[in-house]
Formats: structure tokens, C-alpha cells, sequence
């Protein structure tokens, strides 16, 4: 064995991917990460006396979330990297150490001690960092849950904090659960109310990325995004960060180069200090583990923002950019702001100049921007639609899209989903079923999109609305089934956000997590009545009952 890592949905047979990632990673970046994710436990165990003494845990906060946000599944393959993030995290952990080390109860978690750098200081031998560290399996299962939830909660806050969102009850809270993993005295019951509370913090993170989205940018609207390609050549985006979106599109302006979203920029079309801008083409594309293909054929220069990053291929390897906490070896990155000011894309957009139109690989247009405050304003409509019948239920299907063939489920229950259905999607999981014509229900389209999973957050304030205007007294009274799609870990911060909103009765697919241990996995289906998905027709059947 020359990794372990089990954080997403392709892990190898279900298990784990222990010789190299399914997703492409080696064994060599896969235990760096595991060695950052170990040191910024350090970190948070040092910050929390930090938070006893109710000092600033900013700088800790900050530099954990862009740590455990890098180590997502498809975010950055590029070892130098995790090197300087692990060092900037050792330097971080060890100035905590020096103020606040003699506050703390002896002996210190392992996380807290360890030094890289005076290896004698630490009992090596048999020694092991990773998620196999813990004996366990249901321990080792649940902290990895809390793990794998706060690295996607790490994801949402780095982008509010990009926009200039910051909320330290936010840092303390995910320092203080990350912590909670090193520690030895934690029984089964206990993690699992932590597997919560990550829930908690996840709706408390989507909430401020929401409200940091909107407020930069408008909140989306109905739009209809060209997925043609016009004649100049392009600039390819894609990931999930819309500063980047911005400052992108304000640099091409007047240089002769188009701008088109990829995957799960898409939602980017939907709001409205986007759409202005008439280089602004549309949408190119499909889910991420297309991109190979599609990278190819759009010819022009691509800006990697966020994951998903799939392995480089040759033939578009001199014009792909990374940026952020993306990364990929040998690729050009595109350095972080300095002192206020925006970044500079001119390498990309030099790069483009040089490069063919893309080729055409789809025309038409596809409509979407039904996040919350769009639904809301529909409201009547909406309400008026469920009263009269003419909208039995409304399906969630977000999350996110992959490779594995037993996907196509989705696309399936899209299809077998009858005329007075509605479904609600965010994420790259609407891939599987928004270029399929589902029609209308008196002028509400059937495939209702409210953005990225980024923007999940809008599907728990449409459904929290309804509940509202019905007057129900639980979230699962509501007409709404959920039929989730999971890949990488802000998927699993989507579900604990659900669970610890009280929605029951979510089928999860195309797999369940090969890190909840069987014990943990019973657990959760027995309170919450999770289940894996079956096969389309009777999971419709099953739903269209309630
Ligand atoms: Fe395997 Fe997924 Fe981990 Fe990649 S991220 S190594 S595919 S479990
Ligand atoms: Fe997709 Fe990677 Fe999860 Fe943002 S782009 S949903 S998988």
C-alpha cells in the first residue's frame, strides 16, 4: 500500500484507492495531503486555546480553510504546493505553540507535536499520519465524516472569504471540530453529535458564501445560456470562483478575446453583472470528467479556478492556466492578488490571442438562474401550481457528476419523472438530465436550476419557504423528495448540511461513502433514513408516493 484515501465517490471499489487515485493522484501528493491535513489538526488544536482566551483565531482560521480546501478531490495535484502550504501550516502551529503550548493539558495530541523538522523529537517508527492512523473503523469512519465536511465547508468559506466575507465564529467553530478529530478521549457518541454540529457549521458557511455571492454579484436570474460558440477565439473558465469570473471578464473587455463558462461556472450566465458584458459567449460544455475532450476541442486558452482538475493532456497542456487553490503540475499558475489588487490574466489572455475559435460541439441554449430569490419572487406561481395539482412534487437532484457508469440512474430518473414533476438542481450532477427536453409546467420549466453547489444553499431556502407559505410544522411534510448525486467532499458537506436541517429520507448515489464504516453507515440510515438509490423506475415510484 502506497497511500490511503477513501474521500469521494470513485475510491477504488468502493474501499479506498491505496496504490494511486482513481481521480489520478499519485501516492506522493496523496500522503502530502494527508501530512498538511495532519499539521493543520496541529494548528486547531492550538488555536482552541486561542478561543479559551477569546483572542483571534483569523490567521489560523484562514490559512486551515485554504489548506483543507486544496486537498479536495480534483483541486490540485501539484505537490510544491501542499509543500508550502505544510510549512506555512508548521510555522503557523509552532508560533501558536510557543504562546499558548503551556495552557494545554499534557501529553499534547500527536497532531500538535510532531515536527517535520526534528523527526527525533517524535517516536516515527510504525508511525502513520493518514486516515489509517486510527485503529478504529468507526471512529477512524466518523472523523473522517467531520473531516471530509469541513474540508468542504473550507471550500465554501475560502470562496466568501475571496469576496471579502469573513465570520471568526466560522473559523472557531471549524478549528475547534477539527481539533475534536485528534482527540483520543471522543467516544462513538460524541463524534457523531460532532458529524452534526459539522452540519450546522455547513449551513452557516453556505449561508455567508450566499449572501457573499449575491452581494458582489446580483442574485441570478432566469437566463437562457448560449451553449454555441461565436468566431473569435476564447478563454475557457471554469471551476466555481466568480471573483476570478469577474476580473476576467473586465480584463478581456476590447481585446478581441470571448469569454465562455465551463461546468460549474455555468451558473456565472445567471447574474446580471456578468451577463452585461457582450464578449460574454455562453457555456461550453459539459460536467468535468468531459474535459478532456472538450478541452481539445474549444482550442483556446482555459483558466482552471477551482476543482475539478482531471490529469493534463498533451494536447491543450501549453494552454491551460490554474489559479487559487488549484494546481497542477508543470501547468502555469496564475499568482493570488496582492494588496487589493486583482489578478493579472494577461498570460491566459495572451495565450488566447494566439489560438484558433473554438469548435462547435453543441448549439442552442439551455435556461437556468432559479436560485432562491428568483423562486421566491415565483412564489405565487409556484404555490398556486402545487395547490391546483399541477405540480405533485418537486425532486431534488443535485450535487455532483462523475464518471461511473451507474450515473446514468440520473439521467433515467429525469426521464422517468412524470409531466407534473419538478426538479430542483444545483451542481454539476444537472449535467446527467438539463440538455433533455422535460417542458414546462404552465411557464415553470421542469429542471429548475438554482447554480453550483455552491449555491445548495438556495434549494434548503426554497424549501424552507414552501414550508413556510404551507405552514407546515417539519421540512418533511413538504412535497419534496431528494435524490442526491455525491462526488467530492462539499457533496458531503451538502448532505451533513441537510441532515442537520432534520430532511429525511434522502437517497444518496450512485454509491454511499466508502468511508462510513458499517456500524456508522446503519447508524445514519436507521435516524435519518438515508438510502442508497436503487433502480430509477421504482425510486420514482417510490418518491411519487411521499
Ligand atoms: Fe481515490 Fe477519490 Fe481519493 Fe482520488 S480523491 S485518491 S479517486 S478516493
Ligand atoms: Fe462538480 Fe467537481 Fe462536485 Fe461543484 S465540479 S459539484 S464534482
Amino acid at each position: 500500500m502506497n497511500m490511503f484515501c477513501w474521500q469521494c465517490q470513485e475510491a477504488l471499489k468502493n474501499e479506498g484507492c491505496t496504490v494511486a487515485g482513481v481521480c489520478g493522484k499519485p501516492a506522493g501528493t496523496a500522503n502530502l495531503q494527508d501530512l498538511l491535513t495532519f499539521v493543520l489538526k496541529g494548528v486547531a488544536v492550538y488555536a482552541r486555546a486561542a478561543t479559551e482566551r477569546g483572542e483571534s483565531v483569523r490567521e489560523a482560521g484562514r490559512l486551515t480553510m485554504r489548506g483543507l480546501f486544496a486537498t479536495i478531490t480534483n483541486a490540485n495535484f501539484d505537490d510544491d504546493r501542499f509543500v508550502e502550504l505544510i510549512h506555512e501550516a508548521l510555522d503557523l502551529r509552532d508560533g501558536l505553540a510557543q504562546r499558548y503550548g503551556a495552557d494545554l493539558p499534557k501529553p499534547l495530541p500527536e497532531a500538535a507535536t510532531w515536527n517535520k523538522r526534528n523527526p527525533e523529537e517524535y517516536p516515527t517508527e510504525g508511525y502513520r499520519v493518514g486516515v489509517l492512523a486510527t485503529a478504529d473503523e468507526d471512529v477512524r469512519s466518523l472523523r473522517g465524516t467531520i473531516v471530509y465536511g469541513l474540508r468542504g465547508i473550507a471550500a465554501y468559506g475560502d470562496h466568501a472569504a475571496v469576496l471579502g466575507r469573513e465570520d471568526d465564529e466560522i473559523y472557531r467553530s471549524l478549528l475547534d471540530l477539527l481539533a475534536a478529530t485528534t482527540d483520543e478521549d471522543k467516544t462513538v457518541d460524541e463524534l457523531t453529535a460532532l458529524v452534526l454540529d459539522t452540519g450546522h457549521l455547513a449551513v452557516k458557511t453556505m449561508a455567508l458564501l450566499d449572501s457573499a455571492n449575491t452581494g458582489a454579484y446580483g442574485n441570478p436570474e432566469i437566463t437562457t445560456v448560449n451553449i454555441g460558440v461565436g468566431r473569435n477565439p476564447g478563454i475557457l473558465i471554469s471551476g466555481h470562483d466568480l471573483r476570478d469570473m469577474e476580473e476576467l471578464l473586465k480584463q478581456t473587455e476590447g481585446t478581441g478575446v470571448d469569454v465562455y463558462t465551463h461546468c460549474e461556472l455555468l451558473p456565472a450566465n445567471y447574474y446580471p453583472a456578468f451577463k452585461k458584458y457582450s464578449h460574454f459567449v455562453g457555456n461550453y460544455g459539459n460536467s468535468w470528467w468531459k474535459q478532456n475532450k472538450e478541452f481539445e476541442a474549444f482550442n483556446g486558452a482555459i483558466l482552471m479556478t477551482t476543482n475539478c482538475i482531471t490529469p493534463v493532456q498533451d494536447s491543450y497542456r501549453d494552454r491551460i492556466f490554474t489559479t487559487g487553490m488549484a494546481g497542477y503540475p508543470g501547468v502555469a499558475h496564475i499568482p493570488d492578488r496582492e494588496d487589493g489588487r486583482p489578478k493579472d490574466f494577461t498570460p491566459v489572455i495572451e495565450r488566447a490571442k494566439r489560438c484558433e475559435s473554438p469548435t462547435e460541439i453543441e448549439s442552442g441554449s439551455i435556461v437556468g438562474g432559479f436560485a432562491h430569490a428568483q423562486v421566491t419572487a415565483l412564489a405565487d406561481q409556484v404555490v398556486d401550481a402545487v395547490k391546483s395539482g399541477a405540480i405533485r412534487r418537486f425532486v431534488v437532484m443535485g450535487g455532483c457528476d462523475g464518471r461511473q457508469r451507474g450515473r446514468s440512474y440520473f439521467t433515467e430518473v429525469a426521464e422517468e419523472l412524470p409531466n407534473d414533476t419538478v426538479i430542483l438542481t444545483a451542481g454539476c450532477a444537472k449535467y446527467r438530465y438539463n440538455k433533455l427536453n422535460l417542458g414546462e409546467i404552465g411557464g415553470i420549466p421542469r429542471v429548475l436550476d438554482a447554480g453550483q453547489c455552491n449555491d445548495s444553499y438556495s434549494l434548503v431556502m426554497i424549501a424552507l419557504k414552501l414550508k413556510e407559505i404551507f405552514g407546515l410544522e417539519d421540512i418533511n411534510e413538504l412535497p419534496i423528495s431528494y435524490d442526491i448525486a455525491w462526488y467530492e467532499q462539499k457533496a458531503v458537506c451538502v448532505l451533513l448540511a441537510l441532515l442537520a436541517l432534520g430532511v429525511r429520507n434522502i437517497r444518496l448515489g450512485p454509491t454511499l461513502p466508502a468511508f462510513l464504516s458499517p456500524n456508522v453507515a446503519k447508524l445514519i440510515t436507521e435516524k435519518f433514513n438515508l438510502m442508497p438509490i436503487g433502480d430509477p423506475k421504482s425510486d420514482v415510484a417510490a418518491m411519487l408516493a411521499g
